[in-house]
């Protein structure tokens, strides 16, 4: 089970920490870019904790354990909602807020945008609903970057049943990749939809490319970003 994960190193503690989250459907590579981003982040000498959400901390993580193996969803999408926003509450007062006032930059498998593109626009759950648990929840700490990617769900459906293929079944048991692929066309419209809306935190990149040319477009994007916290690191 993936559990946040401190690497610290000395010579980034004076800056400020930064916060980037990663969104997208189902199977689309964010852990993958996560790590991918983490190693540059290290190589560079920048202190980083990679997290993800539902979970993050014990208690976020037995929310997600509740909700991804389907013991929710008789609750209905509203209910939900509110599940992930509990889990997002302590998550970021535990884990983000402290390690970004420590000078970390925190790298976050999903975040709040997940809520608003599954439960809100493709689940159906009021937005101002959506606007107010995301409030509570994030108590100003917004992502400084999100980084979506965005692919046709039928290919990310084939990566992800490779995987299940060569490494067998996962500790979900897929409460959202169950629903049908008109469903997750839906969602993936509806994640561009919130980029659309939010220009100056989203970057939008194609998945549907090699991990390793992905990762350096997602790094040039971020040098780009934060000119200064990556300055000296052409040669990567
Ligand atoms: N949810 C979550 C909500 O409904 N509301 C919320 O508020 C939140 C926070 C979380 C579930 O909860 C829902 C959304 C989800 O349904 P999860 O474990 O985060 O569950 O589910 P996924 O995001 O679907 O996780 P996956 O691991 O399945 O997908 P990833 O992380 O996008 O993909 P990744 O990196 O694991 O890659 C999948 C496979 O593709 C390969 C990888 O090696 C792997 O085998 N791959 C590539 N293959 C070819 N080319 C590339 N570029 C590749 N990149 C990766």
């Amino acid at each position: 089970m993936l559990k946040g994960t401190k690497e610290q190193n000395s010579a980034a503690d004076t800056k400020k920490g930064r916060f980037i989250t990663f969104e997208g459907g189902e199977g689309v590579g964010k852990s993958t870019q996560v790590k991918l981003l983490i190693k540059r982040l290290q190589q560079v000498g920048v202190s980083t904790i990679r997290t993800r959400e539902p979970g993050g901390t014990p208690k976020a993580e037995a929310i997600r354990k509740f909700i991804l193996t389907g013991k929710s969803e008789q609750w209905g999408a509203e209910a939900e909602a509110i599940l992930f926003a509990a889990a997002r509450l302590n998550h970021v007062n535990e884990l983000i807020a402290p390690n970004l006032k420590y000078g970390c930059w925190v790298i976050c498998d999903r975040f709040h945008d997940s809520t608003r593109a599954y439960q809100g626009l493709t689940g159906g759950v009021d937005e101002l609903f959506i606007g107010a648990l995301e409030k509570l929840a994030l108590n100003n700490h917004q992502p400084d970057l999100t980084i979506l990617l965005d692919m046709d769900p039928k290919i990310a459906f084939e990566r992800v049943a490779k995987r299940e293929k060569e490494f067998g079944l996962k500790e979900k048991s897929d409460r959202f990749e169950k629903e049908n692929l008109l469903w997750h066309q839906n969602l993936r419209k509806n994640f561009l939809k919130i980029a659309k809306n939010n220009p100056h935190r989203i970057s939008v990149f194609s998945a549907d490319m090699e991990q390793e040319k992905l990762a350096k477009a997602i790094w040039d994007g971020i040098r780009q970003k934060f000119p200064h916290e990556t300055l000296g690191i052409s040669t990567l």
